[in-house]
């Protein structure tokens, strides 16, 4: 099975409400670009890259997409069978740049899995499960309001809340903690995240404002030098997310012993293959975990919950899919959604999920 054409789309996703709001950005619309990967014996495998808007971290969309035009031209013709060689194929056309790459990682596992017909979840080490849980990302809003809106989720099934604090002032982080604590208590596990935005010391101030209260601290500040400075200076487990911005970055937290957990970012991380090792790494030292995206419609969603039911349940701290910020869905007749706060995990040959004909409209480049 060889590479005969490859596609690139973009696929404007609105943000449901209006705005997604936090610490590092408010963001209205999102710009996702989509390789379609067709083969020589007529099959199609599909791969996305959705960056939550250009400053979250490193990425942006056209940044995605200058770096796909380096890459594809070198890959048409190029055997999907060993996905080692197919990386190889693309470093040695372009260093970093693995938010683009993460996009091709999984349009070849989506091909590999519909040719050996094994869903992706297979290729990555086999699922334990078959619904995995999710958790609803509660933007950083007022404390009322936020707390109505967490009870709300509670009761819909939702077993884990994230509630984006900073970029404002600390009393009002602090309210939301406390009032979103009193509405759901122990009946969600709870992730306070800080998105980049605290200083170390409003971090400190916090954590100890918040003291009898049950949650994770998610990269309260900007860089993973000054989250290290908190041990022992906090007592909330403190988790890193914008930091891991290659396996390279997990390596270094877990060695050093700075992360109690991670939320881990597919495209970010380099693609589903990358994530496996970064996922048993963190198997090793007992580590929890997310498996997200930062955005991205039903292919991202599908690749972050084909990876997550590869995770031990113990310690998966959820898929994060952006399709409760979405309307609609690229594939109508197999969405990826979120059920009483789960995900069932695709069962059919690679990804499981098809954009619908036509419907991102011309490409804007063949290669
Ligand atoms: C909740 N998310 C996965 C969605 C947005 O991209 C932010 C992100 C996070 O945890 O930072
Ligand atoms: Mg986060």
């Amino acid at each position: 099975m060889r590479i005969d054409r490859i596609n690139v789309y973009s696929a404007q996703l609105p943000v449901k409400g209006g705005v997604y709001r936090m610490a590092s950005a408010d963001v209205e619309a999102l710009d996702s670009t989509l390789v379609e990967i067709v083969t020589d014996d007529g099959l199609t495998g599909w791969g996305e890259t959705c960056p939550v808007g250009p400053v979250y971290q490193p990425h942006h969309a056209l940044g995605a997409r200058a770096a796909i035009a380096e890459i594809a031209p070198g890959l048409i013709g190029a055997e999907i069978a060993s996905i080692r060689l197919l990386a190889k194929q693309m470093d040695d056309r372009l260093n970093g740049h693995g938010y683009a790459k993460a996009a091709f990682d999984m349009a070849f596992l989506d091909l590999l899995g519909q040719k050996l017909g094994v869903p992706v979840s297979t290729l990555l080490g086999g699922a334990l499960t078959d619904r995995v849980p999710a958790y609803y990302s509660l933007i950083v809003g007022a404390p009322e309001e936020t707390a109505r809106i967490a009870a709300d989720k509670v009761k819909a099934g939702y077993p884990r809340l994230q509630v984006k604090i900073g970029g404002r002032n600390l009393e009002e982080d602090v309210a939301v903690i406390h009032k979103v604590w009193e509405a759901v208590g122990y009946k969600a596990r709870i992730a306070v995240d800080g998105n980049r935005g605290l200083t170390v010391a409003a971090a400190i101030h916090l954590d100890r404002l918040c003291q009898a209260i049950t949650f994770v601290f998610e990269q309260p500040c900007n860089t993973m030098d000054e989250v290290a400075t908190l041990k022992g200076r906090v007592t909330h487990p403190v988790y890193l997310d914008e930091n891991t911005e290659d396996q390279n970055a997990v390596l270094r937290a877990i060695s050093l012993g700075i992360a109690d957990g991670f939320g881990f970012k597919v495209t970010r991380l380099g693609g589903l293959t990358k994530m496996t090792t970064v996922r048993d790494l963190c198997a090793i030292r007992s580590l929890p975990h997310s498996c997200d995206d930062a955005w991205g419609g039903d292919i991202i969603a599908a690749a972050c919950v084909h990876l997550a039911a590869t995770v031990e349940p113990r310690r998966m701290e959820g898929a994060w899919i952006a399709q409760e910020y979405i309307e609609g869905h690229f594939d109508a007749k197999n969405p990826v959604v979120i059920e009483k706060g789960h995900i069932a995990v695709p069962q059919r040959p690679g990804l499981g999920v098809k954009p619908e004909p036509g419907m991102f409209g011309k490409p804007l480049v063949t290669y």
